[in-house]
């Protein structure tokens, strides 16, 4: 018996990239015991990255607030109380000088995230500018500024935005309980967008909602069988605000969370998985585990867009601890 359970967990792992994962067998991963689990994330994770660095991010919020759209999660929104001050889309200056400074802390991607539908008129034309200022500053680029259509993601990558992010958020079956205002569909056409314009796809989800493990099983689906894969999938746990429809909702046990990160490496081996929103409510023992599990990105920085994120003393001090390189 112990000679057979050896034998199976040395074996390499040197599976081909696969897009047609099913239900019942990333279910059946999720079903492994957490050991197991990690073990084989493990070995995934180490066939494709250091094991021992992580990618490091900084996200500024260039628009904050005032959003037309009824996300449940987010505090932007003006359909919840809890709704952050509206304020307006920022100058390039300001953006440039929040990137040489995030450049400067060892940041190697500077992430800019706007609460809109969708950008439009001279706004879009300001974000063109703040992605080729950015970029001439030697930082990857990242923007977030909801649905995009074909046109608009090829002015992006024109001005040279590496990366666009935009979340499925959960399954294509819970996600009615949480968004009204635009479809999944609406999601899946604007990575597409993306993807055909050539710019790098981050794709990932909120865990914590509500929703059950069949739904973070589905999500997970939705994105492994995206060809390519995305290349960064953020992981986030939902950061419950007050005045919003999520804010009383109970905690996700924590070793969920990990088995949902380990099965995302499993599944997408090549890609950043990050580790994104909810590390402040996270113990340092949980983050470590997260990255056992395979998370090999992090935003770093004291804030995420209008919610606490851990210092950046806490995060290099963490780094040390374990051992961990930024890249
Ligand atoms: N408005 C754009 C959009 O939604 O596509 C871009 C900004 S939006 C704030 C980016 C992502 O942040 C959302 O898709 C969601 O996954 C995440 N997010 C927002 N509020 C959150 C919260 N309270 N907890 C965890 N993640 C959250
Ligand atoms: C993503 O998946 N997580 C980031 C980024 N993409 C833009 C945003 C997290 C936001 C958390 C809530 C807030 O600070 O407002
Ligand atoms: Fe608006 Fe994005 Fe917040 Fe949804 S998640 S309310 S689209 S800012």
């Amino acid at each position: 018996m112990k000679q057979a359970a050896t034998e199976k967990y040395s074996r390499p792992v040197t599976a081909p990239l696969r897009f047609d994962w099913t239900q019942t067998e990333i279910a059946a991963l999720f079903d492994l015991p957490f050991n197991d689990l990690l073990f084989r994330a493990q070995q995934v994770h180490r066939e494709h990255f250091d094991a021992n660095e992580v990618q490091v991010s900084t996200l500024l919020s260039i628009k904050t607030g005032g959003c037309p759209e009824d996300c449940g999660y987010c505090p932007q929104s003006v359909h919840h109380e809890a709704a952050v001050e509206a304020e307006k889309l920022m100058d390039v200056d300001a953006v440039v000088d929040a990137a040489r400074a995030a450049r400067a802390a060892g940041a190697s991607r500077f992430c800019m995230g706007a609460a809109w539908r969708n950008p439009r008129g001279k706004n879009f034309e300001r974000v063109l500018e703040m992605v080729e200022r950015v970029r001439a500053e030697g930082l990857e680029t990242c923007m977030t500024l909801g649905m995009l259509d074909a046109q608009q993601a090829q002015q992006l990558k024109q001005a040279g935005l590496d990366y666009y992010n935009h979340n499925l958020d959960t399954s294509p079956e819970f996600y009615g309980d949480i968004i009204s205002t635009r479809t999944y569909e609406d999601r899946l056409d604007t990575i597409h967008h993306v993807r055909e314009a050539g710019m790098h796809v981050c794709c990932g989800g909120i865990l914590g909602m509500g929703e059950a493990r069949v739904d973070r099983v589905s999500l997970l689906e939705q994105l492994a069988c995206q060809q390519p894969h995305p290349e960064s999938v953020p992981v986030n746990l939902l950061v419950k605000v007050e005045g919003t429809p999520l804010a009383e909702q109970d905690d996700l046990d924590p070793f969920e969370f990990v088995r949902t990160l380990a099965v995302a490496r499993i599944l997408m081996p090549q890609s950043h998985v990050r580790l994104s929103a909810g590390r402040e409510q996270m113990s340092d023992e949980l983050q470590a585990l997260c990255f056992l599990a395979g998370a090999n990105s992090i935003f770093y920085g004291e804030k995420l867009l209008t919610t606490p994120n851990p210092e950046a003393d806490q995060d290099r001090l963490l780094f040390e601890r374990l051992g961990l390189r930024p890249a």
